[in-house]
């Protein structure tokens, strides 16, 4: 138990971590401690489950950077605070499990950029996005430069940045940002089902979707083509491919059916 436990729930249900932000009081505004509290959980769940969940308690998943802390920062000590961001967010999108982010009332500012380094976002209707760092006087400093801009495209980012407009979850999913869009209060069971899903994958195949997807956007067509075939190779190498290979063959893995069959 460290003096930041209290800031993060844990919990395991089967093969998922849930994880969940604990500040409601202050919408999970996101302190020195608290990114600390949130890289334990999520090493903590790399090292005992298949696949994790991010959520919220209270209304809101996160507002965001704690705006009380920051305030008091000398310029160094900024730099360093958002380099851990970026260590902290990096160990969740690159690292041995997915993760998926359920999001309820705000994701602002470092909250969205926190969803965004997840892989796979759930929003329920009433969820709310984004980015007022432009009236705040400061910038995103928690990775979304790089993955909010990826997920959405650098305009419409900087539509959000430049105006302040607050997206819904629907608008949200028209932009790419959010894969499901669920109704009130069922965020966090969808998030549990598809992690628990994405927990049966084998565990190689989804190490390398998680960290061979991004690499692979940052590189030249014919860099990635290449990376994919090292990859695919070697997934095909593992053990699990070939029992799972072989268990369909055998006729005793499921089909793929067509979505309404
Ligand atoms: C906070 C924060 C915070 C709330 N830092 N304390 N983020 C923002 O600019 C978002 C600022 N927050 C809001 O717009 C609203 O609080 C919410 C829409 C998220 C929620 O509204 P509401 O009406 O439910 O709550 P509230 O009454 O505004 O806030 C409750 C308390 O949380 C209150 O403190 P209290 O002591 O007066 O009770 C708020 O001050 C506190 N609170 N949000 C500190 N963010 C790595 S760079 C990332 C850059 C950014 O993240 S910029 C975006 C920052």
């Amino acid at each position: 138990m460290t003096d930041r436990d209290d800031l993060v729930t844990y919990e395991t249900h089967g093969d998922v971590a849930v994880i969940g932000l604990n500040r409601p009081d202050k919408r999970n505004a996101i302190s020195d401690r608290f990114v600390e509290a949130i890289n334990d959980a999520v090493l903590r769940a790399q090292a005992e489950a298949r696949a994790g969940v991010i959520h919220g308690h209270g209304k809101h998943f996160c507002a965001g950077l704690d705006l009380s802390e920051h305030s008091e920062k000398p310029l160094f000590e900024a730099v360093k605070g958002s380099r851990r961001w970026h260590t902290v967010f990096d160990h969740i999108e690159r690292g041995n499990i997915p993760f998926v982010s359920a999001i309820t009332g705000a994701a602002v500012g470092g909250g969205l950029e926190l969803a965004a380094s997840t892989h796979i976002r759930v929003a329920e209707d009433g969820a709310f996005f984004a980015l007022p760092e432009g009236q705040r006087g400061i910038f995103v400093g928690g990775g979304g430069s790089v993955r909010i801009a990826r997920m959405i495209g650098p305009a419409r980012m900087g539509d959000m940045m430049l105006t302040g407009r607050v997206l819904s979850a629907s608008e949200m999913e028209h932009w790419g940002g959010v894969s499901y869009v669920v109704d009130a209060g069922q965020a966090l069971d969808r998030a549990i089902e598809i992690a628990a899903r994405m927990a049966q994958n084998a565990e190689f195949t989804n190490y390398a979707i998680i960290n061979a997807l991004p690499r692979i956007a940052d590189m030249s067509s014919e860099d990635g083509l290449f990376a994919e075939s090292m990859v695919a190779s070697l997934a095909t190498m593992t053990d699990d491919a070939k029992d799972r290979l072989r268990a369909f063959l055998d006729g005793r893995a499921d089909k793929v059916r067509a979505p309404d069959a």
